[in-house]
């Protein structure tokens, strides 16, 4: 059985830094670990270890972006405006359409290239259509047909201005319907009318499909029961 004596060979009180005022601390077997002291391996350095590292690097960085700033600022260059450059001015050309002095349309130019052209066509002053232009072309356009001041129609166009597909509205009931746009038409290179796709329960999910050839009515695919999957065809000449 050890002894009282056996037990401070191996747990035994020092004090670290040599100084009766520094509290004590518990040292395992004969090496002192006092938190701080160089150890006998580092050379006499202090370790720094990652976080300390990081640390480091951070402050070296943000000093380095102060010191940037400060030398810009000298030289009057706003970094703010070379980050986020200030967006070019935008020119706005009115135009008349029915001649009552008011304006009923609006080309917009950046740089003297038109970019959107926005029209009142019923001449109530409220807009009605609104058109992105990319390289003199209509790229897209978006109008309210029955001028209820709600979107009925939007239209995707080629780089050629060519129509390709159609979004829209059937009944202008668009408040009341979960889909605003169930009408899909898809046109081919020569804008000819190929395929349409008609959500009809508005559950996001076309149920009817419709095949076109010359433009001419081929095929009609009837999802009666909403599963995703045509249960009925019907072809222009005869049903199956
Ligand atoms: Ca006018
Ligand atoms: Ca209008
Ligand atoms: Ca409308
Ligand atoms: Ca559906």
């Amino acid at each position: 059985m050890k002894s009282d004596n056996d037990k401070s060979s191996l747990f035994s009180t020092t004090q670290c830094g040599g100084s009766a005022s520094v509290l004590p601390q518990i040292t395992y077997g004969t090496a002192p670990l006092c938190s701080g002291n160089p150890s006998p391996t580092s050379g006499g350095r202090r370790k720094w270890g990652v976080a300390g590292s990081i640390k480091f690097i951070v402050i070296i960085v943000f000093v380095l972006l102060i010191g940037f700033f400060w030398v810009m600022k000298q030289k009057g260059v706003n970094i703010i405006t070379v980050i986020i450059p200030k967006p070019k001015p935008v020119e706005v050309i009115e135009e008349d359409l029915n001649g009552d002095g008011k304006a009923d349309a609006y080309h917009y130019y950046r740089e003297k290239v038109l970019f959107r052209i926005n029209r009142d066509r019923n001449f109530d002053g409220k807009l009605d259509e609104w058109i992105d232009v990319k390289n003199d072309k209509w790229s897209f356009r978006k109008a309210d047909e029955n001028y209820d001041r709600i979107v009925d129609v939007k239209d995707y166009f080629s780089s050629e201005q060519v129509l390709r597909k159609r979004e829209r509205s059937l009944t202008y009931d668009q408040p009341r319907r979960k889909n605003k746009f169930p009408y899909v038409e898809h046109y081919n290179a020569k804008g000819q009318l190929e395929q349409v796709k008609h959500d009809t329960n508005d559950d996001g999910k076309a149920d009817v499909w419709k095949v076109f050839k010359e433009e001419h009515l081929f095929e009609t695919k009837v999802d009666k029961d909403f599963d995703g999957k045509p249960d009925q065809t019907i072809t222009a000449k005869s049903t199956s």
